[in-house]
């Protein structure tokens, strides 16, 4: 039997949406960018992912994030984010998270009081925060480029009939359902429902479509559905969204990569423009405020850089064991 791994977390939650921390240990990864950390981790390491996410030491939504030193010295910190759905180039939630509770816990110290350069796999992130006595009140970050990818391709989806489909990245690449004959708006059908349409759509559109990002061909398929719907809890709110990821999760805050890619599909359609606010709702109708800071170009291709904010909140400590007489220490799902 092997010595059993005592991992130390800080549990939380963003608009919803759960974060776990990682404090110690984070595996020695090779490589010297988080994106060749994370490559390394995922032939090496998977099972930490899978043991700390899936069932029975975490849930469908579970999230978290290990964190390493940057690659570049003027950066504060590298961010791996580890999910039920994999290591995904970038999380907008789980960022918004780690950084409340790195800084809450006094884990890192930034070189700027106030500011936080981030490293992340899908590219640098500019973030900011409020803060009042030992408490983050608000973090704001400048995502990677966004950009709409592919516009009105059509697929089949079981029940509802043909959809027309646009394609956006935000840190992750979106199908994006908007209203529309056959679609009536998210709050008009079950959670249930559009986990497994949600399925059938991105194999349909990963069967038929290349998408890449032109700039890293690390980061490809189309990972997320954004069910949309026009803002219906909060009058204040532009649209209101769920975003599906993983195989069976339905995002609880707004999805911050997700809000990323619908502004930049509403931009590139003339709906919103440069430094017009868009608040967009979660299904349980928390909310984050995005942006649109600049253009930006991304190969032949004008993106926007989008701005989110949102508000994590600590939820506990959990010293996490993965020892190797536990039949389930790689977790479990059941789809
Ligand atoms: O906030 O970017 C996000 C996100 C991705 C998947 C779940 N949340």
């Amino acid at each position: 039997m092997k010595k059993p791994l005592h991992f130390h977390c800080i549990d939380g939650h963003t608009a919803g949406n759960p974060v776990r921390l990682v404090r110690t240990p984070a595996p020695p990864l090779e490589g010297k960018t988080i994106m060749e950390k994370r490559l390394h981790f995922l032939k090496e390491y998977d099972w930490i992912r899978t043991g700390l996410m899936f069932e029975p030491r975490g849930h469908d939504m579970m999230s978290g994030s290990f964190f390493y030193p940057p690659a570049a010295a003027e950066n504060d910190v590298s961010i791996l984010f580890i999910e039920t759905s994999g290591c995904l180039p970038m999380c907008g939630h789980g960022l918004i998270g780690a950084i409340t509770l790195l800084l809450e816990e006094n884990i890192i110290v930034p070189k700027e009081k106030g500011r936080l350069r981030v490293e992340t796999p899908a590219g640098l992130v500019r973030a900011s925060y409020t803060q009042e006595h030992e408490k983050i009140t608000q973090v704001r970050f400048e995502n990677v480029p966004a950009f709409l990818a592919l516009e009105g391709i059509t697929v089949d989806c079981p029940h509802l009939g043909e959809l027309t489909i646009d394609v956006s990245y935000g840190g992750n690449f979106y199908a994006i359902v908007d209203v529309q004959e056959n679609y009536k708006g998210l709050e008009h059908y079950t959670v249930d429902q559009l986990i497994s349409w949600s399925r059938t759509i991105r194999k349909a559109i990963n069967a038929a479509h290349t998408i890449v990002h032109p700039e890293d061909p690390n980061i490809r398929g189309c990972s997320h559905l954004l069910w949309t719907a026009a803002a219906t809890i909060d009058p204040k709110a532009t649209a209101r969204n769920a975003v599906f990821y993983g195989d069976k999760a339905i995002d609880r805050s707004p999805c911050g990569t997700g809000t990323s890619a619908r502004m930049a599909q509403w931009f590139a359609k003339g709906r919103l423009q440069l430094g017009e606010a868009f608040i967009h709702e979660s299904i349980i109708g928390s909310q984050f405020e995005g942006t649109v800071v600049r253009t930006a170009s991304i190969r032949n291709t004008t993106g926007i850089v989008p701005a989110i904010g949102g508000r994590a909140y600590r939820t506990g400590y959990n010293e996490i064991i993965l020892e190797d007489t536990d039949p389930y220490i790689e977790g479990f799902q059941v789809v």
